[in-house]
């Protein structure tokens, strides 16, 4: 991706661009208007590396929306049905963003990092101009802005040792979801365990634009004996272990319970929340589910429709022939009342059984 006027501003490179290029990136799609990678050799072959060893992801397009203020944590627990009270500093929820309506509009990982200091670090949508409405809106007193922050991402089985080498024996004490503020070349930044895989790994939040390719590099010197590469977000990996992608699976068009974010709403919560009044009224009155279904073998969905016996029952927001599982796995929007009349589904002339979009190892 060449650095042309066009690139910077519509379509932006992150600090690590030229490091994701020299690694031989082979297709790349655009998140929050910055690059994300998407494959490097196949998406089989980044899964299998991925699975065995240890990958450092370009994930910058993961912005951060920054809330800085006395009504910072107010803010925060406006827009989101999770009760963040008890939410400590460096730690970080996985929360989804509602409106009044209770419409799903993003599902962030909301990151304290004081009182008065917080980050979204936001799916792809443009959550920073909602929220600075709000803000405006409501008469808050609350900077909300993009920082210079760039998420790198070290996931895979051997990501902790990779870790460990780079910032010390530290990094074996932060808890999933809770994070620390570690010096590289002598700027602390965030550190946090979590990340869209679930072959464990860390987040290293770079607040330095001139540190990414010395971070970059240094992550590969030291990782070469573990066979470190440049890998990206893997859908067949994703789908596997249920992770969500915003845009595809739900969006503004959703609420929690649809979705499988339900989790995530804490309707008894004693919070002021925007979308609370209205996700109470609407739980447990789902329409339609999002569910995994698993085929014996790969069917064609080039039409995103599910019908069964000339009736259209769900729709397919993701799908991928699964190695661990030996399964095609489809994930649907399906009909409430035909995921409650019984546990399999015919497509196509093929079984499937609908299964958890978390599955017990
Ligand atoms: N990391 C960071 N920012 C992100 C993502 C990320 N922003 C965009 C996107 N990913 C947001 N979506 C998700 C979806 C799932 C998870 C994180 C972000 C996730 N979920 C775990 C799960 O579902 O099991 C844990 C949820 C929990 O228990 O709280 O990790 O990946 N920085």
């Amino acid at each position: 991706m060449k650095n042309s006027a066009e690139a910077t501003q519509r379509i932006r490179r992150t600090p690590y661009t030229s490091r994701v290029d020299a690694a031989g990136v082979s297709s790349y799609s655009v998140y929050n208007h910055m690059l994300l990678p998407t494959v490097f050799k196949s998406v089989e072959a980044d899964y299998e590396h991925l699975v065995n060893f240890v990958q450092v992801w370009d994930v910058s397009c993961q912005r951060q929306v920054e809330l800085q203020g006395v009504d910072a944590a107010r803010l925060a627990q406006l827009i989101t049905p999770r009760d963040l009270s008890k939410t400590a500093a460096l730690q970080g929820k996985y929360a989804p963003l509602c409106d009044e309506r209770g419409a799903v509009m993003n599902d962030p990982i909301i990151i304290k990092l004081a009182e008065q200091r917080w980050w979204l670090s936001i799916a792809d949508a443009d959550i920073k101009l909602w929220v600075k409405g709000l803000a405006y809106g409501l008469g808050l007193s609350v900077k909300v802005f993009e920082p210079d922050v760039w998420p790198l991402a070290v996931q895979g089985p051997l990501a902790e040792q990779l870790m460990e080498r780079v910032f010390g024996s530290v990094i074996r004490e932060i808890k999933f979801f809770r994070g620390a503020s570690l010096p590289f070349r002598g700027k602390e930044m965030l550190v946090m365990r979590s990340g869209w895989s679930k072959q464990g790994g860390f987040e290293i939040y770079l607040n330095d634009f001139a540190l990414g390719e010395p971070l970059w590099d240094e992550l590969f010197h030291r990782g070469e004996d573990l066979q470190v590469r440049a890998g990206c977000p893997n859908q067949i990996e994703r789908i596997e272990s249920g992770l969500l992608s915003y845009g595809a699976d739900m969006n503004e068009s959703n609420n929690p319970f649809e979705c499988g974010l339900g989790q995530y709403v804490d309707l008894e919560a004693d919070v002021e929340s925007m979308s609370l009044p209205a996700l109470r009224q609407l739980a447990g009155r789902q329409e339609r589910e999002l569910t995994a279904i698993a085929f014996p073998e790969e069917i064609d969905l080039s039409k995103s429709e599910l019908v069964e016996n000339g009736q259209i029952v769900g729709r397919v927001t993701a799908q991928a022939w699964s190695p661990k599982y030996k399964e095609f796995i489809v994930y649907a929007m399906m009909e409430t009342v035909r995921l409650e009349a019984s546990s399999e589904v015919v497509i196509n002339g093929l079984e499937g059984r609908f299964v958890p979009l978390v599955r017990k190892a």
